[in-house]
């Protein structure tokens, strides 16, 4: 049977709050955890990732998680450490331990983040490429998705990566019109990736119908997500807005945009 009840870390965060409101009309009944207090929530748990005996409690019983809680910017390595890979492992464990069949991890574009943006005509970039971290962040999230094939191999417990392109009420930037993820799309993936079956451990993209799309949709299409949105909406305003980023760029060079931020150092 689809499950019900839901753990969702991370949801005093952007994307949480929006899967708050988002995700109950699919029929879920969402636990929230977040290290800060959840506003409007007084049920929420409050705890760190680094408490395994909340985590524990926090898991207990439920049918799955939404992994959103951590660092979702570049920091220094002790604090992606701590949040990203001690956190995500902490949680792993606890499902581990209370017998939790199936995460949902939030990855990230950055995983992948210093691989070419592709042009017009040139084929979409694949789930299976190899990673390429832009940060310490994205490397945390190579690290996410390894552990996640680690205790799918070892331990049965599924899941869907899901490599978020940028998922905000609206794009920002001329990058976000190829990575968007409108809310209403993530809802969408996030109800894909709960209930499709037999997921072992499935890398997904995360964006919306975009016109403007450089990545392969295929592997979240096949867990039923169906994307809706196109940024391609928001265009001309934000082109008008901001202007095209220079070609010479991060920011209209590589995937990750300006989390890629050495230009001297890039050989490629
Ligand atoms: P956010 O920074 O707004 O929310 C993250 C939440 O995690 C915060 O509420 C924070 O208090 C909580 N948190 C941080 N460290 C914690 C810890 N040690 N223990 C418990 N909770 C902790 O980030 P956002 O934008 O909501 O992203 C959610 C997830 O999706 C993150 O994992 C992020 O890396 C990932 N993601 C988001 C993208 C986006 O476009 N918003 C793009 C790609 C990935
Ligand atoms: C991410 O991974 C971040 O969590 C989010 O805040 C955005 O910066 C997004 O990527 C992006 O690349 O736009």
């Amino acid at each position: 049977s689809p499950p019900r009840t839901v753990l969702l870390t991370g949801a005093a965060g952007g994307v949480g709050t929006l899967m708050r409101e988002l995700l109950p009309p699919y029929g879920y009944e969402l636990r929230l955890l977040d290290v800060a207090p959840v506003p409007g929530a007084p049920d929420a748990i409050v705890a760190d990732l680094a408490d395994r005996a909340a985590l524990r409690e926090a898991v207990r019983g439920v049918d799955a998680i939404v992994h959103l809680a951590g660092i979702s910017l570049e920091s220094t390595f002790d604090k992606i450490m701590a949040a990203n890979i001690a956190g995500t492992y902490n949680l792993y464990e606890a499902a581990r331990e209370e017998g939790v069949r199936r995460v949902v991890f939030a990855s990230s574009n950055h995983a992948v983040g210093f691989i070419r943006q592709p042009r017009p005509g040139d084929p979409l970039v694949p789930v299976d490429t190899p990673h390429r971290p832009d940060t310490f962040y994205g490397l945390s999230k190579c690290f996410g998705e390894d552990l996640a094939q680690l205790y799918w191999d070892l331990h049965g417990i599924e899941t869907v990566s899901v490599r978020i392109g940028s998922c905000f009420p609206e794009p920002t930037s001329v990058r976000m019109l190829s990575m968007w993820l409108s809310p209403a799309d993530c809802a969408r993936l996030l109800h894909a990736t709960l209930t499709a079956e037999d997921v072992a451990h499935t890398v997904v993209y995360g964006s919306s119908a975009n016109t403007r799309a450089w990545w392969d949709l295929s592997t979240a299409r096949a867990l039923g997500f169906e994307p809706v949105d196109d940024s391609e909406v928001h265009a001309e305003k934000l082109i008008a807005e901001k202007g095209l980023p220079p070609e010479d760029s991060a920011d209209a060079r590589y995937l990750g945009g300006h989390f890629c931020v050495d230009p001297p150092r890039w050989p490629h």
